[in-house]
């Protein structure tokens, strides 16, 4: 599973604090805290600032490019924001993300052809998310032929059917697991991804409905997951699954789990 951290989202008060005090320390503290829990990319979305948005991009980007060994996850639903980012970013970002819709398609994939970033597409077009998988799947289709046009091999697309709140609607889960199993399917080679907390919105029990939900997503076949990597008991229910499902390494990593828990503090060796 390919882990993007989550946690550096504006939407969350402490971070909106730091991107507002310019505390470039504390928020590579938290990058670095998520590289190390296991994150193989840092989302970074600074929206909440509105005009103060590409000045953090501009700011923030190299900074914690500096500072951490994995790429970051630029997410923003500004294309201005994301092409500043796209500048600034040595290596190869994970651009979060595009779509369907018209105006994104027509910002965004000149940016794809120039950058040849690794890219989330989101499954949902004018016409707003789809409720009948079917629908995903066809711009899941759509999607991975525009990019592939650009020049983006298949694991550089990470395909997100986009979960709707099971509180909205009772199906919505169902009908992204259904989603997600037609995409891997139909589209082999691609990548498929989550950003689990959406399932949860305006319920209680949100981390417990979760990490509930990607055990399922990963049934189907999930390949990466927006998710906070410091959350323990949602790690572990990664880890097991993995584990119980046959996932290459997965066992390994179960039982080295199991012994740092042991001994947090010594690592055992590899002898
Ligand atoms: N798909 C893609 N990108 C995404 C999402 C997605 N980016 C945003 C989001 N969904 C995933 N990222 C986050 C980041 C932080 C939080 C949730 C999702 C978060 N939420 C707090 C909580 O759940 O308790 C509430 C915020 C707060 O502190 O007020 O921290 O689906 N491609």
């Amino acid at each position: 599973m390919i882990l993007v951290g989550e946690r550096l989202n504006s939407t969350r008060a402490d971070v909106l604090d730091a991107l507002r005090r310019r505390d470039g320390k504390w928020l590579l503290e938290q990058a670095r805290r998520q590289e190390e829990a296991g994150a193989q990319f840092i989302d970074l979305n600074c929206a909440a600032l509105l005009d103060g948005e590409i000045g953090a991009v501009r700011e923030f980007v190299p900074l914690l490019c500096s500072g951490i060994g994995v790429p970051l996850s630029l997410d923003s639903p500004n294309a201005l924001a994301l092409e500043a980012g796209l500048r600034l970013h040595p290596g190869r970002p994970l651009l979060n993300s595009i779509s369907g819709e018209s105006k994104k398609l027509a910002a965004l994939l000149p940016l794809v052809a120039e950058f040849k970033p690794r890219v989330i597409a989101l499954c949902l077009d004018d016409a707003g998310i789809p409720r009948r998988p079917e629908k995903s799947l066809e711009i899941a289709r759509r999607l991975a032929g525009l990019l592939r046009d650009r020049g983006l091999a298949p694991e550089d697309v990470f395909l997100d059917p986009l979960v709707r709140p099971v509180g909205v609607d009772p199906a919505s889960a169902r009908q992204f697991l259904d989603a997600l199993e037609m995409i891997k399917t139909d589209l082999p080679g691609f990548r498929t991804i989550a950003g689990l907390s959406n399932v949860s919105f305006g319920m209680p029990s949100r981390r417990l409905l979760n990490r509930t939900f990607l055990v399922l997503c990963l049934e189907r076949g999930l390949d990466a997951a927006i998710l906070d990597p410091l959350d323990e008991e949602l790690m572990d229910a990664l880890s097991s699954s993995e584990a119980l499902l046959g996932r290459e390494g997965a066992v390994r990593s179960f039982l080295q789990r199991a012994r740092d828990r042991k001994s947090p503090s010594s690592r055992p060796d590899r002898s």
